[in-house]
């Protein structure tokens, strides 16, 4: 049994009025808020490696502490790693981050052709949600359906299994998090199945639904689907 299988109790969110944890005393720890598909990145690779132990996860509110940014991170963003007394954000520079200094699986395969593609795709991560969240004010179905159909066919790339490159990656956990939201407001605000047509991205859904580093860091559609109206219709 892998050891991101292990079940870990989470910890409850620190808000405004909590005390900062002892900052800076050696002790690595992951910030993140459990609604946010940015922090739910690096949750994921962390428990994919298995660094439950090593990497303390420290969930902030939205009501924000002031010694966060105050003490921390001036970004006031999450996610962040405190790390060697230094402080990293950017959850793709993380993804990456967290993958080569931590020990457990690797998230690049060796395979060179594999690793231009994974950049590839990651670096157009932010085209892709810049484009679907646009589009929620346009054609959704069709400028948003075209977004879908990217991840499709880059699903069709290598047969070597179900994910991005084959066997599960940086790739996959940089667009899971937000493909999970798409698909269940899609369907929610226009009745639209983004798997329908997509057989590829069917399966990538269905296997990382099944994932246990994934599992425990699905998002709550109580709190994304009212945000997303609020937000970008
Ligand atoms: N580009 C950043 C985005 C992180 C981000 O926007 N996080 C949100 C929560 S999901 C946040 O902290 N927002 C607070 C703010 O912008 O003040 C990343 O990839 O880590």
């Amino acid at each position: 049994m892998a050891a991101s299988s292990v079940q870990e109790i989470l910890p409850p969110s620190l808000d405004s009025t909590s005390e900062p944890p002892p900052l800076f005393d050696g002790t690595t720890r992951l910030y993140i808020n459990y609604q946010c598909p940015f922090a739910q990145r690096v949750w994921i690779v962390r428990n994919y490696k298995g660094l439950q132990d090593e990497i303390k996860l420290v969930p902030i509110d939205k009501n924000r502490p002031a010694w966060y940014p105050e003490k921390l991170y001036p970004e006031n963003k999450v996610p962040s790693l405190e790390h060697n007394g230094k402080v990293i954000g950017e959850s793709l520079d993380l993804i990456k981050y967290v993958d080569t200094n931590f020990k457990g699986p690797a998230l690049l395969p060796d395979d060179p052709a594999k690793q231009t593609f994974a950049e590839e795709l990651l670096a157009y991560s932010d085209t892709f949600l810049k484009n679907v969240f646009t589009s929620f004010k346009g054609d959704p179905i069709k400028q948003a359906g075209a977004e879908f159909d990217y991840l499709e066919t880059a699903l069709h790339k290598f047969d070597d299994g179900p994910f991005f490159l084959g066997q599960f990656s940086q790739v996959d956990v940089a667009y899971a998090p937000f493909v999970e939201r798409f698909q269940i407001f899609f369907q929610e605000q226009w009745k639209n199945d983004i798997t329908s047509g997509r057989p590829k991205l069917a399966v990538w859904i269905e296997v990382i639904n099944k994932t246990d580093a994934y599992k425990p860091t699905k998002g709550d559609p109580e709190y994304f689907v009212p945000y997303y109206r609020k937000s970008f219709l």
